[in-house]
């Protein structure tokens, strides 16, 4: 049964069962509702980088902070297509496009994504993008070009929001994931761990996003990357046990969705992944990049798949297409 009315109290008891206990039963909910095995394999490309006027505090991509990321303005059509059929080669069914803005405005950058998303989505591949908050207008021009699903994280709870972010709010968050379902496009959102929340506050996360009128079909679990120049830069590594504990929660109380091992992978051996893929995740980004980050090459992922027996699962439009 999928459930919308969870309670703090039941989510901290199921996160703070018996590891062992609790990895069993996410990995029984896993098998009642998805095809174990399979795994969605996405890409990421950042189309325009850097340069972001939020204060995010785990981002190598804020304005504000001195790293090393180097600023660029929004990409050419033509090269972002040329990208997307280099992803769909190497075995991605969804492609997800990500740019460094507060929001989304109305003007020419604006039309270029928009032209991205229909030339993706021509390509059969589900079209995902990350823009930063946008008006209903704006979801529903996406929605009309093609898209398939919009991510934009929650990051933390609603209580620890501010010590991360203070130049946006929780309720702009809960906002823009609003008008995403109100236009018809899947919502893909989650959050990080590893910034220096409490248990409670992972908790708290997991409650809004599991007690949204719809879960999001897709949950990103972010270990952070640090970043040298962030005001995060020094954070401790999470332990797996941490990231097992988020997905196997996330697992439970949101049965049918994707949820995504996302940043965070290239510090973790292919037997750590495996317990989260054990823990019901069911999902990663591939490709030797995130946004600006490294990630596990492709030759690697698929070596582990190959290792674990594990399927890159089809795209869902490919699915309809078929059925
Ligand atoms: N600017 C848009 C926004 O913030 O919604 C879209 C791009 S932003 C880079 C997308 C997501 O990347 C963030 O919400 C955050 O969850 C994740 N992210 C950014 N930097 C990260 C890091 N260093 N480690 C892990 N996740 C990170
Ligand atoms: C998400 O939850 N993780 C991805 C995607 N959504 C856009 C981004 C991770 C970014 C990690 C830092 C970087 O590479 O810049
Ligand atoms: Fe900008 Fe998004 Fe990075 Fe925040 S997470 S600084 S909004 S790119």
């Amino acid at each position: 049964m999928i459930r919308n009315n969870w309670t703090r109290e039941e989510i901290s008891e199921i996160y703070h069962s018996p590891v062992l206990e609790l990895m069993y039963k996410a990995a029984t909910v896993h098998r009642e509702f998805n095809e174990t095995g399979e795994v969605q394999v996405c890409t990421l490309l950042s189309v325009k980088t850097g340069g972001c006027p939020e204060d995010c505090s785990y981002c190598p991509q804020a304005a504000r902070y001195h790293t090393n990321v180097k600023t660029h303005k929004l990409m050419e059509v033509s090269e972002v297509i040329e990208a997307a059929q280099q992803a769909k080669d190497s075995g991605s069914t969804r492609f997800c496009m990500g740019a460094a803005w507060r929001e989304v405005r109305d003007n020419k950058d604006f039309d270029k994504v928009l032209e991205m998303v229909k030339g993706v989505n021509k390509m059969d591949m589900e079209v995902c993008c990350t823009l930063g908050m946008l008006t209903p207008d704006q979801a529903e021009k996406l929605k009309d070009a093609g898209l398939y699903a919009y991510n934009h994280n929650l990051d933390t709870s609603e209580e620890h929001y501010d010590k991360i972010i203070t130049t946006r709010n929780y309720t702009d968050r809960l906002g823009t994931i609003e008008h995403v379902r109100k236009s018809g496009i899947h919502v893909c959102s989650g959050g990080i761990i590893g910034l220096g929340e409490s248990e409670n506050d992972r908790i708290g996360m997991l409650y809004t996003l599991s007690t949204l009128p719809e879960h999001p079909e897709s949950v990103p679990v972010n270990a952070l990357v640090p970043v040298e120049g962030t005001p995060l830069e020094n954070q401790e590594k999470v332990s797996v046990w941490e990231m097992v504990r988020m997905i196997a929660t996330a697992r439970i109380l949101m049965p049918k969705a994707m949820v995504r091992l996302s940043a965070g992978r290239v510090r973790m051996s292919v037997e750590e992944q495996a317990l989260c893929f054990l823990a019901g995740a069911n999902s990663i980004f591939a490709g030797d990049k995130l946004l600006t980050t490294p990630n596990p090459g492709t030759i690697e992922d698929m070596e582990m798949f190959k290792m674990l027996g594990l399927k890159p699962r089809k795209a869902f439009k490919e699915e309809l297409i078929e059925a």
